[in-house]
């Protein structure tokens, strides 16, 4: 008998965040509150706009438009984290980005596992942000040391997990019934679990050292903390958010409501307060509670190149430094205001943000260019005689001021502390077990692929500016 063909990752990923999906809306009834209002007012935004209606039916699946396009988990070892890069692997993510959140006063730093390639983040764009605990920003080394042997015990993958990620590397992929296995069996990695594996005394302590670490040590897993679907209209969720019984947080992370969208701007309701329990002294449970899980919705715009994310980052500590987000909300319209007022600072069209190098764009030949012959000219010319149009290239990454601000506000905003600063990309990139992709070597390439097909009317010489 021979095994049957293998199945795309790009469906074991969709498979997987649907199964997610079902799993957390059923484990957090907010959550699923959260999807019907995206839904309701998706659908409000394209009836409104037959434009964007026709413009999504082009570009994306229009019946996929509300569902989930990341969640996060957080890591507690090099182990896992190497562990868990051979499961995304398996469903077509890779580890794009570093972030490092320990200058916002997180003890983390992060990659985003997600796919690469136009075809694959047509068909599911599913990533998840995913951090690892950085112990050795504790102060503390005996609780430091106490909280590292919990996670040495622990185990957050099943043998049948990690038997299919061994076949489907040693195969090259997995067939139907096994990668109907795998998605069961990873699924168990990201549930919740009411029952901590440390002691309340000591969950307390590790809760006083920072609530991410209390997190991260006292579960048997990283549950999924958040997914985020998709919305065409984040001011909107955001105002409506109260009327369906969920709190949303203060301020909408990210640029402000532009005409030309930038970057990604995201928000979301406060984590709930759940019920755990804590292991007893004799084995008993002692009854207890935690904070950590969420809902998040998210608005994507064009991904800027390196000069851009240095004006976007400016401009937003300008407005933060005019006026800094309350965590209580009573700030929350004086800071859009500053917010729209210093963005005033970015270009707000597309070709502006285009000619000023702030963006980047997909080429692409018109249908008078497809039909012009032997006539070549530089890209601004052919831009200005319509030869050449030019799309945004969506930002599929993050961003570690929002990330940060979204950590803060789910772990209670009193939870930053003071870190020193200290990136460290080559130790996290040693306990993945390899390099994170460059994002802006990413976009450039997408960029000078594209441009490559508009080769017929681009002088190849002044092309290659
Ligand atoms: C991750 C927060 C980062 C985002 O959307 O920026 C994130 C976390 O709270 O674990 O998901
Ligand atoms: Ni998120």
């Amino acid at each position: 008998m021979t095994e049957s063909a293998f199945v795309s990752s790009d469906v074991i990923r969709s498979d997987f965040s649907a199964a997610m999906s079902a799993m957390y809306r059923d484990e957090v009834p907010a959550y699923g509150t959260l999807i019907g209002l995206v839904a309701k007012v998706n659908a409000a935004a394209l009836a409104a706009d037959p434009g964007l209606k026709a413009r999504l039916e082009a570009t994306d699946s229009l019946e996929r438009i509300s569902e989930e396009r990341h969640g996060a988990i957080r890591l507690g070892t090099a182990a896992e984290l190497a562990m868990m890069r051979r499961v995304f692997a398996v469903m077509g993510m890779s580890p794009v980005g570093y972030y490092d959140l320990s200058t916002a006063g997180v003890p983390v730093h992060s990659t985003a596992f997600r796919p690469v390639g136009a075809a694959s983040l047509r068909r599911n764009p599913f990533r998840v942000f995913t951090s690892l605990l950085r112990l050795d920003l504790i102060p503390d080394a005996a609780l430091r040391e106490e909280a590292a042997k919990v996670l040495a015990t622990r185990r957050i993958f099943t043998d049948g997990a990690i038997a299919l990620v061994e076949k489907a590397e040693r195969n090259g992929g997995l067939n139907a019934a096994d990668a109907g296995r795998f998605v069961n069996e990873v699924l168990e990695t990201f549930r919740w679990h009411d029952k901590a594996i440390v002691s309340a005394e000591l969950y307390e302590r590790l809760h006083d050292a920072h609530r991410l670490v209390a997190d991260v040590v006292s579960f048997k897993g990283p549950h999924i903390n958040h997914l985020t679907p998709r919305t065409l209209d984040i001011d909107k969720v955001q105002v409506l958010m109260p009327e369906e019984s969920i709190a949303p947080k203060a301020v909408v992370e990210g640029p402000p409501t532009r005409r030309c969208p930038i970057l990604l701007r995201q928000t979301s309701f406060k984590a709930l307060d759940e019920p755990v329990s804590f292991l007893g002294k004799s084995g008993e449970w002692k009854p207890g509670s935690h904070t950590a899980r969420f809902g998040e919705i998210e608005q994507r715009g064009v991904a800027l190149t390196p000069k851009g994310r240095a004006l976007y980052d400016k401009l937003l500590n300008n407005a933060r430094d005019r006026v800094t987000p309350a965590a209580d909300g009573s700030n929350a319209g004086a800071y859009e205001a500053a917010l729209a007022e210093v963005f005033k600072g970015f270009p707000d069209d597309w070709n502006g943000i285009r000619a000023a190098g702030l963006g980047y764009f997909s080429y692409s030949l018109t249908e008078k260019g497809q039909s012009a012959t032997g006539h070549q000219a530089d890209l601004e010319t052919a831009i200005a005689q319509g030869l050449i149009q030019f799309d945004p290239i969506i930002y599929e990454d993050f961003l570690p001021v929002s990330a940060a601000g979204i950590f803060q506000s789910n772990l209670g905003d009193d939870a930053a502390k003071e870190f020193v600063a200290s990136p460290n990309q080559r130790m996290f990139e040693r306990d993945l077990g390899a390099p994170v992709l460059d994002e802006f070597a990413h976009y450039s390439e997408i960029e000078r692929a594209s441009l490559q097909t508009c080769g017929s009317v681009l002088d190849r010489h002044l092309a290659a500016e």
